[in-house]
């Protein structure tokens, strides 16, 4: 079996940055040493220069040729030379028409010419290795690129700009501190830490945790507002489960009818409710199979409801609470949920009271007359906020990658901390401490393998 290829990053590589298909403008992009070379080979502007000779950050209008002097597109050159670039290299980008012939012909030339063909989120992969950024910050861009929300976008551009990594830069800081103090101490074995140090020890090391504590705080919300939440709807078949389903989607999705057991299938569909991505499911309602179809779909329900972040038990107002009501709030107690009553437009008969009791909030709706869908929408909002007040901007944290290293961090330092109280030797409380230094470097991309760098950038796109 052939062994992996080891990635020259000396070598000047080139790819197609925009999509591919059809499109007003595409982008062909060189990085590296050659770069502006290359591009020499292949371009003629209109007013004779040369990339070779443009300044940085600069533009020229002219044509890209083949090798038998035929013009291939016309295009506009963009030059920046390093180290004020993206990847600290000289760049070259080609704006030619976004056509798939072009931009392919282009690149086929400067390959020709002796560019390497980059590999996925290679560009950024040098921005990190030349220094430019750091890991969590190659990680925002390709973050940005894959964000399905403003949420998303907002939570990675701030990263991007560096809003974490000075977090725990600040965090490395205070940490390195305490162990500076250790270290001495291991060094001269016979001064004992004095408890006066201990105090003054203990309480950086508490405020290094608290600053991570906050950090980690809003991880969940980023993660959701990253990734979505998975929203099941049940309830009692009738009830308007599917009706609800169209009225958030504000389209006819799902089948709705007036026999029960309409639904026979679980029916999934994405929306975006106030910047947060929700994977929302409709369930058959069927509660009692009469045969083998219906007894998939009720293992479906089922499955799904277990899986379910969050759940909306759909009551139907119009009637009194039945067997079937009390069967599923039994089978979801102490999972979380919204609790819906349905059907307000019709005369109410359900035991309001009874579900008071029960459940500490109820919504109201009409899904059939898209009433009080709003308050379904905020209701779901605050769920996934938890009742805090998180803007997105202050999510500080989202991938999943940092979430766990500073989880690790937090727990190495508590390690310390116990250690220090316990009056343990200096050695463990600095192994603890260097242990939480290096998740945090991990994070930074201070120490990194190739492997871990492979498996990062390999989730990018090519020409980023
Ligand atoms: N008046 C009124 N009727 C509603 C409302 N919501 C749903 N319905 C009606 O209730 C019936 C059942 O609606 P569905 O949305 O199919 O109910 P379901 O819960 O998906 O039912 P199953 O798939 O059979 O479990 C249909 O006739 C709907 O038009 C509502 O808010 N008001
Ligand atoms: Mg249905």
């Amino acid at each position: 079996m052939p062994g992996k290829v080891k990635i020259d990053f000396k070598d000047t590589i080139a790819a197609i940055s925009t999509a591919q298909g059809q499109a007003g403008i595409g982008i062909v992009r060189l990085s590296g040493d050659h770069a502006l070379e290359i591009a020499g080979r292949i371009f003629q502007g209109k007013d004779g220069s040369a990339p070779q000779q443009m300044e940085s950050y600069s533009l020229r209008y002219g044509w890209v040729k083949n090798k038998a002097g035929a013009v291939v597109d016309e295009v506009l050159l963009s030059v920046m030379r390093a180290p004020r670039s993206y990847t600290k290299e000289d760049i070259v980008e080609i704006n030619c028409h976004g056509g798939i012939i072009p931009l392919r012909k282009i690149l086929d030339l400067v390959l020709e010419n002796g560019a390497r063909m980059a590999e996925p989120g290679e560009f950024t992969r040098r921005a990190f290795l030349n220094g430019r950024i750091d890991l969590a910050q190659a990680e925002a861009v390709s973050d940005i690129i894959s964000a399905k929300t403003d949420s998303a976008l907002k939570i990675s551009l701030e990263q991007l700009k560096g809003a974490l990594s000075q977090k725990i830069r600040k965090i490395r800081r205070g940490l390195l501190d305490v162990l500076a103090v250790l270290e001495a101490n291991i060094d001269f074995p016979d001064e004992e830490i004095g408890a006066l140090d201990r105090a003054a020890l203990n309480k950086k090391l508490d405020k290094s945790r608290r600053e991570l504590r906050d950090i980690l705080d809003s991880s969940r919300t980023g993660r959701v507002l990253r990734e979505g939440i998975h929203v099941v709807i049940c309830g009692r078949p009738n009830a308007g489960k599917s009706s609800l389903l169209n009225a958030l989607l504000k389209q006819e999705r799902s089948i709705v009818t007036p026999i029960a057991g309409t639904t026979r299938d679980t029916i999934e569909e994405i929306i975006d409710i106030q910047g947060i991505p929700v994977r929302i499911v409709d369930t058959a309602g069927i509660i009692e199979p009469r045969d083998l179809i219906e007894k998939k779909a009720v293992e479906r329900a089922k499955k799904q409801i277990k899986l379910a972040d969050l759940v909306i038990l759909v009551f139907d107002g119009s009637r009194k609470l039945g067997s079937e009501d009390a069967a599923l709030m039994r089978n979801l107690a102490g999972r979380p949920l919204i609790a819906l009553i349905n059907k307000i437009d019709l005369k109410q008969r359900i035991e309001k009271e009874k579900l008071k009791k029960h459940f500490h909030s109820l919504v109201e709706i009409s899904a059939k007359n898209a009433k009080n869908v709003r308050l379904l929408e905020d209701a779901l909002v605050h769920a996934v906020y938890n009742g805090r007040v998180t803007t997105p901007e202050s999510v500080l944290v989202s991938n999943a990658r940092h979430i766990e290293k500073l989880k690790h961090a937090e727990k190495f330092i508590a390690d310390s901390l116990v250690s220090l109280d316990n009056s343990l030797s200096s050695e463990f409380v600095a192994e603890a401490l260097k242990e939480a230094l290096g998740c945090l470097d991990d994070i930074l991309g201070k120490k990194f393998s190739e492997d871990l760098l492979d498996k990062i950038f390999s989730e990018f796109c090519i020409g980023k």
